[in-house]
């Protein structure tokens, strides 16, 4: 948080404080709603805007017609013509937790009348990060698209709308009411996002913040030749007028009708009739949502039936029978205290910021990296600067951009070391690499550690109870510095060490003895070679077999190893060539660590060479990304969509599209309980 933040609101008891947090809120939504340039996270928008509305609950008598509280939306850019909506957008109201959501529904419950355990149909989708517009349709030509604006009045989009793949210029089919509004969100891509920015850096314009706001400065440009360049879909999630013909009786058979029409809706829609099946679709799609191919800030709930939704109507153009549930902001602002700079498995020292704590994705951060030398530069990042910092699933935390605004005098440079400052080698940077490197190899501890903990790691030898703390612990101890120092550990050494009881000792003892037995993949990724991963080490198992052969394999051999470049298959001779490194692949056959070897099988022998798969939908049991090896393991060739081609689709929980359109083709689909019983008898070892 910047430092003029509010923490709560009795610092706000003068009207100068006030007034400062006007001038805030209004440049945040000039920023965001008219430059589609925002400078902030929308939840410190939202911060700075509770603490007003709050300080305007306790002084009603100074609200001023001029608080931002007191408009709705921002002034529409020059050059587009407005819409008047005829029947209001309305905005939604938030929860944030599942006892919100249960006062919601309990607040629904008592305004229909109805006592707490009768059960209430609720449609429940994503609530999608892009920008609110209307679609309407006449004699199903698509004659007008308009932006959400202020809910009233929005701006006519039309040329743009009409580039955009996903809306339909002519409804499918018949049926359609003669007049008919459609309502949706339209939204960018995460992927198409990521190369609209690597484009734009490399013809040096600017880049966009956050795919929501690529989308709405796509969305309102006034070139639709720019607009059709930019990867924007559409989805629908609600009807505003109809005249001429009806709709069905609730919300979802009519979203359902409308991706009949040719429209698209969400694949996650579904419909719930108890406050548990809420409950876990709110778990299962926040587990879902780093995954999700588009980003998504939340989920929206909205009563079912239209008559119902008629009866609960609206306040304060919000609908009473439908919320928002507000999933943790992926993005939040902090200060950076210091920058430091750590030194990984290979060497690579990456800049640290260490931050002021700060809540973002659901956990509280207080590291965040910086890459490489190069991202603090085109950050122009200083120590003492306001940032902000990004925290997605599981992923590290990153700073993704400075408030240069908020810089104040305060800020010193980021000293970037000459030597590595743990061993103090030299640090070499290769010309046009962006990494810099600690040339102390394993003679330097970080490096040494982080070769461990790589080695120890689950999809490396897989030694479950040797992780980060107890390699630190063992490697200042001088009990472990080389891999086949692990094998000659003993019950004496642990027992000694603080929190090691005699039980987890035993327990530990057992599994680097049990884990001994490996196999020729996990070895060769555990070795730690430069760009190899666990891919890559799969694929030079396969092909080659016996670890004698990769070894003696030259460069121009490597390259023939799918997936192997001319890059990695210098890393790997030249990592076979150095005599330390077959010193240690022999230290740890004579420790007893083996793994079977055999002729390896011709590609076309496998049992389905040839065989091209589809995955889609998600999987319970297993990441997408493993259901592909397994795959691939076996000689199949997994695809990203489904073509006459495709001999087998695996379909996972709530899949969409792909699955229709194998169902349509009449290809052969797994349920993935059906998927894990055929890669059982095909002697795929799952370890689930
Ligand atoms: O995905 C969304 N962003 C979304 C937005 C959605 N799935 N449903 C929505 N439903 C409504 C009502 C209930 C008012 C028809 C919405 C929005 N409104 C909405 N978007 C922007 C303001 C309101």
């Amino acid at each position: 948080m910047s430092a003029d933040t509010p923490s709560n609101t009795s610092s706000f008891s003068i009207p100068e404080d006030i007034q400062h947090l006007y001038d805030q809120i209004e440049l945040h939504n000039y920023r965001y709603h008219v430059l589609d340039e925002p400078s902030v996270p929308d939840a410190h928008y939202d911060q700075l805007f509770k603490s007003l509305k709050a300080w305007e609950l306790q002084n009603p008598q100074a609200v001023s017609p001029q608080s931002p509280t007191q408009r709705v939306g921002a002034q529409p850019k020059s050059g587009f013509s407005q819409i008047t909506h005829e029947m209001p957008m309305l905005s939604l109201d938030n929860v944030f937790d599942s006892d919100e959501l249960s006062d919601f529904v309990t607040r629904i419950q008592e305004r229909l009348g109805l006592n707490s355990d009768s059960s209430i149909e609720f449609a429940c989708e994503p609530k999608l990060d892009g920008i609110a517009v209307s679609l309407l349709y006449e004699d199903g030509i698509l004659v007008r698209g308009a932006t959400r604006g202020d809910g009233s009045i929005g701006e006519d989009i039309t040329h743009n709308v009409r580039t955009i793949d996903s809306i339909p210029l002519k409804l499918l089919g018949s049926g359609y009411p003669q007049r008919l509004e459609v309502r949706g969100e339209i939204y960018m891509l995460k992927a198409g996002f990521e190369q609209m920015n690597i484009q734009a850096e490399k013809v040096g314009e600017k880049r966009f913040v956050n795919p929501r706001n690529a989308a709405a400065g796509s969305i309102r440009q006034l070139d639709p030749r720019i607009t059709a360049k930019r990867p924007l879909e559409m989805c629908c999630y609600s009807v505003g007028i109809v005249e001429g013909g009806e709709i069905p009786e609730d919300h979802f058979a009519t979203l359902k009708l409308l991706n009949e029409w040719g429209l698209k809706i969400n694949p996650y829609l579904i419909k719930v009739s108890d406050t548990q099946a809420q409950i876990d679709y709110v778990t299962k799609m926040q587990a879902l949502r780093s995954e999700l191919p588009y980003e998504i800030d939340g989920l929206v709930f909205k009563v079912n039936r239209y008559s119902l939704q008629q009866r609960l109507g609206f306040i304060s153009r919000a609908p009473r029978w439908a919320t928002a549930y507000k999933f943790p902001a992926e993005e939040a602002v902090t200060t950076v205290d210091n920058v430091e700079f750590q030194v990984g498995r290979t060497g690579a020292i990456t800049p640290v910021a260490r931050l002021v704590p700060v809540f973002v994705g659901g956990v509280t951060v207080s590291n965040a990296t910086l890459h490489n030398m190069d991202e603090i530069e085109r950050l122009d990042l200083k120590v003492g600067d306001s940032v902000v910092v990004h925290r997605a699933g599981d992923v590290i935390p990153k700073v993704v951009r400075v408030l240069l605004d908020e810089r104040t005098d305060n800020v010193s440079e980021v000293v970037v070391p000459t030597a590595c400052p743990i061993c103090e080698s030299d640090i070499e940077r290769i010309e046009g690499e962006a990494i810099a490197r600690c040339s102390g190899g394993l003679t330097c501890a970080a490096q040494r550690k982080e070769a461990l903990i790589h080695y120890a790691s689950k999809k490396a030898l897989d030694i479950d109870g040797l992780g980060d703390k107890l390699i630190d612990t063992l490697v200042s101890k001088e009990l472990v510095e080389k891999f086949d120092d692990i094998y000659h550990l003993s019950k004496n050494n642990l027992v000694r060490l603080e929190r090691m009881a005699e039980k987890s000792a035993d327990k530990l003892l057992a599994t680097i003895e049990r884990t001994k037995q490996t196999t020729l993949a996990r070895f060769i990724y555990a070795l730690g070679i430069r760009e190899v991963g666990e891919a890559t080490a799969r694929n030079l198992a396969t092909e080659f077999g016996f670890l004698n052969r990769i070894i003696e394999a030259d460069e121009e051999r490597l390259v023939q190893v799918s997936d192997v470049g001319p890059i990695v298959a210098k890393h790997i001779a030249r990592f076979f060539a150095q005599a330390h490194n077959l010193e240690v692949i022999e230290a740890l056959r004579a420790a007893g660590v083996t793994w079977p070897e055999a002729e390896p099988l011709d590609v076309g022998e496998l049992p389905l060479a040839g065989k091209i798969y589809v995955l889609t939908g998600t999987l319970e049991q297993m990441g997408r990304s493993e259901a592909k090896v397994f795959l691939q393991e076996l000689g199949a060739k997994v695809a990203g969509s489904v073509s006459k081609k495709t001999d087998c689709v695996v379909a996972g929980a709530a899949a969409g599209s792909k699955l229709k359109k194998a169902q349509d083709l009449e290809i052969e689909v797994l349920t993935e309980p059906e998927f894990i019983e055929f890669l059982k008898v095909h002697g795929v070892v799952l370890d689930l």
